[in-house]
């Protein structure tokens, strides 16, 4: 058996909740990681049949059965993942329908998958259904993201379109736009449910006053969508008080649209 502290799934997943932390991004416990694994990559690294707990999941997600995931700790901070990755994430597999996670490594201290796990669980199962590629979720509370919940109307077309015409790369980078979940309580399988459904249409879910989710087939694209995003969300709220002289017209939205051979959201730009 190889050593899962050497395993690149493992090593990237540290590496990327390191950076997280460092954007300012994961304050405390915020923030939270899952990643589907091949049970081929698992195998080398963990006796898949040596299930240390089984923990109940509170949700049911049968399009889920069987599969692996490393998740990160509910409780636990991003910026220790690093010094005792064993602790802070846990290798699971979903069993019984998604109603049980069976824990195969990590969790040492006898802990658990992150609180918002049926958000995540139920975000893999749709983007799924959308691309077959996909195998990242990631949550996180960006500042500027967040902070453009309280000033910018909600309406996932505007505020898409915000954030496109804040940086030129914005609409290559997440044509299919940003959708928006009003506030609500994190934690339930309520906001799970909403949250899965804005995923089949759009890679990033911000909730209001709380956060972002994003989706992507690694933890690289995961991160640079939600990097990119932040970005625009800055621009934003460093112009949004002051007098605006110029912008992204829908004219150069169309260019970029073309030059890039990226389709933008249908009915996003005029
Ligand atoms: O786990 O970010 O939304 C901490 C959170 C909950
Ligand atoms: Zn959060």
């Amino acid at each position: 058996m190889k050593n899962i502290l050497e395993a690149p799934f493992l090593v990237e997943m540290v590496r990327t909740t390191t950076n997280m932390y460092a954007h300012g991004w994961d304050e405390r416990n915020g923030g939270n990681i899952s990643v589907l694994l091949d049970e081929g990559d698992v195998a080398e690294y963990v006796d898949v049949n040596a299930v240390i707990r089984d923990i109940p999941t509170g949700f049911e997600a049968p399009a889920l059965e069987g599969k692996y995931f490393l998740v990160t700790g509910t409780g636990k901070y991003f910026k220790n993942v690093q010094y005792d990755p064993a602790r802070n994430l846990g290798l699971v597999r979903l069993t019984n329908g998604g109603k049980t996670a069976q824990l195969l490594w990590g969790f040492t201290d006898g802990g658990r998958f992150t609180s918002e796990f049926p958000a995540h669980m139920m975000s893999h199962a749709a983007r799924l259904s959308v691309n077959p590629d996909n195998r990242v979720v990631m949550h996180c509370h960006p500042a500027n993201l967040l902070a453009m919940t309280y000033v910018h109307d909600l309406d996932e077309r505007a505020f898409t379109r915000t954030l496109w015409q804040m940086c030129t790369e914005c609409i290559v980078v997440f044509p299919e736009g940003v959708n928006v979940l009003p506030w609500m309580l994190c934690g339930t399988n309520e906001i799970g449910e909403a949250t899965a459904e804005k995923m089949k249409t759009a890679r990033l879910v911000v909730w209001a006053q709380h956060g972002i989710y994003g989706a992507g087939a690694d933890l690289d694209e995961t991160f640079g969508l939600i990097e990119t995003a932040e970005k625009a969300a800055e621009i934003y709220m460093k112009i949004a008080h002051l007098p605006l002289k110029n912008t992204i017209s829908d004219n150069q939205l169309r260019q970029l649209e073309t030059h890039f051979g990226v389709k933008a959201r249908e009915g996003w730009v005029d």
